[in-house]
């Protein structure tokens, strides 16, 4: 993990001598502790990573984290209580040097915790080094999210075998999570959307006691989490035979999501690929009806960082790992998004979910 935290250093605005990285309890627990650690499990509530600009990196963990700790190569340190924490990160620290913090992910009583513990430190923040470094994605990171993708993938080709008519969407998101953990994911990347005819107009609506019924819409989004990485896939089915309107709503989205493909590449802004697609879905008779940014870079977290949003004006480079999402929505009928996980390749990209994008009626 040198490599990532020297970055983190490089990638800062800011010239620090040490970075520190400070968790409370869950949820509030940094996600980049995992990126400088590598490690794949424990939850480290209340520990505390040092970070050097040589890349070394000292950990500080209470007993119960011990043995999770172990895993990672990191110069490792048992506290057992608050008063030996406060003396053995003063040890680490030589207490008047400039210490870069993530303030994106500390939260305000850790950052007064750190100031009594270090009075005579001056504290900075470097949250743009670690997101700069994060959004380009190293080979272990690329691994672990490639196979979360094929966790949702084969989860996704579970979902016409289990959908029946009266199945509720609990139900539906029961048997994804099920299956997602059944194929080796810890957990599900986010709270898993299973929507059903006029639901699935709402982006966001994620599970009620809707029952399936001839006619209706289905759309699955979910990902695998795995080893902290994430993916991300959303399908639309339609239970039945579909209408004119439910098929062209498919049809648009279909084109739209493969006019973004085509036009990712290394050097365009993220930006315009948002533009392009809004535009083409702006020329149909589904105008003003894509209603959220095209996607979003994906990892250790699933809103990684920007990504194809309007006002983006990031250039996309390789290794990046970002989601493809359009979608239309009418309020009242129903909503269709077709979303994929795609890493920006040097002449284009490589699509990482790979399930079959046609629609498909399920009886
Ligand atoms: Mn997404």
């Amino acid at each position: 993990m040198i490599h990532r935290i020297k970055n983190i250093f490089i990638n800062s605005k800011k010239t620090v001598d040490f970075i520190v990285l400070k968790n409370a309890s869950a949820p509030f627990v940094d996600d980049n502790f995992f990126y400088v650690t590598g490690l794949e499990q424990g939850l480290f509530e209340g520990s505390c990573a040092v970070l050097h600009p040589d890349g070394a990196l000292d950990l500080l963990v209470s007993e119960l984290e011990a043995e999770s700790a172990r895993k990672s190569t990191a110069h490792l340190t048992i506290y057992k209580t608050k008063d030996e924490f406060s003396e053995l990160l003063k040890h680490l620290i030589s207490s008047n040097k400039t210490i870069g913090v993530n303030a994106s992910g500390l939260s305000y009583h850790e950052f007064n915790t750190l100031t009594e513990i270090l009075p005579q430190a001056v504290f900075v923040d470097v949250s743009d080094g670690f997101f700069k470094t994060r959004l380009i994605k190293d080979e272990q990171e690329i691994q672990r999210i490639k196979q979360a993708c094929v966790i949702a993938d084969d989860t996704m080709a579970v979902i016409p075998d289990v959908i029946s008519e009266g199945i509720s969407e609990y139900e539906l998101a029961a048997e994804i999570n099920y299956s997602l953990q059944s194929l080796g994911a810890e957990k599900p990347a986010f709270d898993t959307i299973s929507s059903f005819g006029k639901n699935t107009a709402e982006p966001h609506y994620s599970h009620g006691d809707a029952k399936l019924t001839e006619g209706d819409l289905i759309l699955c989004d979910f990902g695998a989490c795995l080893k902290k990485y994430n993916s991300d896939i959303t399908r639309t089915f339609l239970f039945g035979r579909a209408t004119e309107q439910q098929k062209e709503m498919y049809k648009t989205v279909l084109q739209a999501q493969q006019i973004a493909f085509d036009a990712i590449k290394p050097g365009v802004k993220a930006g315009d690929i948002h533009h392009v697609v809004s535009s083409f879905i702006d020329s149909t008779k589904f105008k003003g009806r894509f209603i959220h940014s095209t996607g979003h870079s994906l990892g250790l977290a699933v809103h990684d960082g920007p990504g194809f949003a309007p006002e983006n004006t990031m250039e996309l480079q390789e290794n990046m790992v970002l989601t493809v999402e359009p979608g239309v929505y009418l309020p009242g009928f129903g909503g269709v998004r077709i979303e994929d996980d795609v890493l920006i390749k040097k002449d284009g990209l490589e699509l990482l979910t790979k399930s079959p994008r046609d629609f498909t009626e399920l009886e």
